[in-house]
């Protein structure tokens, strides 16, 4: 007996403790221990139960797991109905309501003090605690009777299965209503679950909501990220509070969730300055809301104004523009993008939502078409919030009148007709054109120019955007035929800078293999990768012939990198770019392939710091690489030579601390000639 005493004991701490956790987790965001402890606690908890049944009672948290399946939800009569709210669109509507709210009260001109609280987007329910105790749990229904869903507001973890906190005093009876409803995280996460796990994805935070809720197996809710939060009381059985405010106040010191946003302001300009803050504080929620409600703060004022039929006449909700709208899809386009990327576009019967008119929404790329079965001539949901690029959200199917083919990529580019390339597991379709393709040209020249490619000086972004705008450069090819009549006809171009940047790509023609390779910019070849092909080959004509199996002999070079070569060189259209350059005089010294093999310099690694007297840090650094040494940039035990010139810094004091050999910039040089 003594045995089970201490059970007893130890369960009640137990529960309030894991209660306690439960509140600072969900309810304040801000945990107090370890997850490991909290389900040490949980197992302990759930252990004794087991041990002793007799113990355990309906508010103990290891319920929240759900237990058996229903069949159906019971109906229950709602003791007082569940209102809807009146709607305002427009600021005139929200000035009417408060003239409204002044005449109602006779007050006048003077200002109205009013409880403010985003809307929730989520789905009203009901809460009814006798003595403190969770007891039952109904969703709206018709607004009179409801379904009996507390099996599963059992296993939504902040709603407090016993009222605690600071208040310990509990009414008899008190009905609390509110909204469930998912994070935007917590839906985003979950779908992930549902798509990699097979199962169906939801349209949207709301649904995924509505959809946990409505399960007849609480063991299923319980796996489901729910929230609850509360916006009032259909019965306190006691007194209420003189204000809403005070009520919230007093809702929250039991431990219920309340909105953190909610406000107390004064007069219209306070409803529509909140409106605005609100507004624009949307996207930053955790939680999706479709507006903001205003209402009386004091309880003597609601009372006086009433309720007309089925909503009352003291509250308004001030809707945002809706974030979802439906419409058709005209067309499914193909558009490329600046680094040759393919995106499905759907082209719409133009639609207001999130408050623009808009006519085409991101498909993202062909599995997410196919996964959505986006097709032409089909009823679709857009969404746009925030900054954000409207997109389809989802197919209604059930209005699918004509069956139109599925979407299929184009295999080749609709800007160049290049081949295209999707890698095994990348979502990401491709162009391969990429020094033709007209949608990738200024990107291309850009990076063509760029310093560690044919360093071009002078050929920037503004430059480059006005060559290719009016079509006087297509492919890097053409900027050697340039002249400066050309030049001359361009925006804020004098002769003078004409002439140097002439003269800049006159020079851009004596290169070294390794910038050709990494200027052409092929995908996942970047300069490191460009230094190794130039090594291993020795010429162009050698790497424009290997296979994957060749490329992958190169060190460092994987199957992705081997492939994206293979089919840059593949397409015809980069080939003749690359004769082009060839034949307007872009040269470079091939040596022979891998000719360095006895160098003393071979797979040595060097750090460079300080400034040399007569080389460069770029020249140094090209001259150690030609050989089949490694440049890097810090120092470590695996360092071989620190080469050092003026003002050297920590690196060199690192270096004598560990004993690597130091080079002057005239050591370095004998060693590159040994
Ligand atoms: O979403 C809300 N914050 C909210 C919804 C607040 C309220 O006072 C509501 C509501 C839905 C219906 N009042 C009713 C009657």
């Amino acid at each position: 007996m003594a045995d089970l005493r201490t059970a007893a004991e130890r369960a009640i701490t137990l529960r309030s403790e894991i209660a306690r956790h439960d509140y600072a987790y969900y309810v304040l965001d801000a945990p107090t221990i370890p997850d490991a402890e909290y389900d040490r606690l949980f197992r302990e908890l759930r252990d004794i139960e087991t041990q002793h049944p007799q113990l355990l009672t309906p508010d103990s948290p290891t319920q929240r797991v759900g237990g058996a399946p229903l069949t159906e939800f019971g109906q229950v009569q709602h003791r007082i109905p569940m209102l809807s709210l009146n709607n305002a669109f427009t600021e005139d509507e929200v000035l009417a309501f408060d003239r409204r709210c002044r005449e109602g009260l006779n007050l006048g001109d003077s200002e109205i003090e009013y409880a403010v609280e985003p809307k929730y987007d989520g789905l009203a329910i009901t809460l009814i605690y006798e003595n403190g105790m969770f007891v039952q749990g109904a969703t709206r229904g018709d607004g009179n009777t409801g379904e009996d869903v507390t099996l599963n507001l059992r296993t939504v973890r902040n709603i407090p299965l016993h009222l605690d906190g600071s208040v310990s005093v509990y009414p008899a009876r008190l009905e609390v209503r509110g909204e469930v409803l998912m994070f935007r995280k917590d839906f985003e996460k979950l779908n992930q679950q549902q798509r990699d796990a097979g199962l169906k994805v939801f349209v949207n935070p709301r649904n995924a909501a509505a959809g946990s809720l409505r399960q007849l197996d609480p063991k299923i809710t319980a796996q489901r990220p729910l929230r609850f939060f509360a916006y009032g009381v259909a019965e306190l059985g006691g007194a209420l509070p003189e204000s809403h405010a005070a009520l919230m106040e007093q809702l929250a010191a039991w431990n219920l969730p309340v909105a953190k946003e909610r406000a107390v302001v004064r007069g219209r300009g306070g409803l529509l300055d909140y409106y605005a803050r609100i507004g624009t504080a949307r996207d930053t929620l955790p939680y999706d809301i479709d507006g903001v409600v205003y209402k009386l703060n004091r309880y003597a004022d609601q009372e006086q104004l009433g309720f007309v039929s089925r909503a009352p006449r003291f509250a308004i909700a001030h809707k945002f523009p809706a974030q979802e709208a439906l419409t058709t899809v005209e067309a499914i386009d193909v558009q490329v993008g600046r680094t040759g990327a393919l995106t499905p576009v759907a082209r719409l019967a133009p639609v207001f939502v999130g408050g623009v008119t808009v006519t085409n929404a991101t498909l993202h790329n062909e599995d997410e078409v196919l996964r959505k079965d986006v097709r032409v001539g089909d009823t679709v949901i857009v969404r746009r919030a925030g900054d954000v690029i409207p997109e389809v959200v989802a197919v209604v199917l059930e209005k699918r009148a004509i069956m139109a083919p599925q979407f299929v990529m184009p295999k080749t580019c609709p800007e160049c007709g290049s081949a295209v390339e999707k890698p095994e597991d990348e979502a990401i379709t491709r162009c391969t054109g990429g020094l033709y393709c007209p949608a990738q040209r200024k990107q291309a020249l850009l990076h063509f120019a760029s310093r560690r490619a044919l360093d071009i000086e002078g050929l920037g972004d503004k430059l480059v955007e006005q060559l290719v705008d009016q079509a006087i450069v297509k492919t890097p090819a053409d900027l050697y035929s340039l002249d400066p009549g050309n030049l001359l006809k361009l925006e804020r171009m004098a002769e003078k800078s004409a002439t140097n940047i002439l003269a800049a790509i006159d020079k851009s023609k004596q290169t070294t293999l390794a910038r050709f390779i990494y200027a052409l910019g092929i995908r996942n070849a970047g300069e490191a990768t460009a230094k190794e092909l130039a090594r291993h080959f020795g010429g162009l004509d050698a790497l424009m012939q290997a296979d994957e199996a060749a490329l992958q002999q190169v060190p460092d070079i994987g199957p992705v990198v081997a492939a994206s070569i293979v089919s840059f060189f593949a397409e015809p259209h980069n080939r003749v770019v690359i004769a082009q350059l060839r034949a307007a005089g872009v040269y470079w010294t091939e040596g022979e392939a891998a000719r360095v093999v006895s160098s003393a310099i071979l797979g040595k690694t060097f750090v460079l710091t300080g400034t040399l007297p007569s080389l460069t840090r770029e020249e140094a650094q090209e001259r150690i690489e030609a050989l089949g040494g490694k440049v890097k940039s810090s120092v470590s035990a695996k360092t071989d030579y620190v080469v050092a010139g003026a003002e050297a810094g920590s690196k060199l004091d690192k270096a004598l601390q560990l004993g690597i050999t130091i080079l002057d910039e005239t050591q370095l040089l004998e060693l590159l000639h040994t």
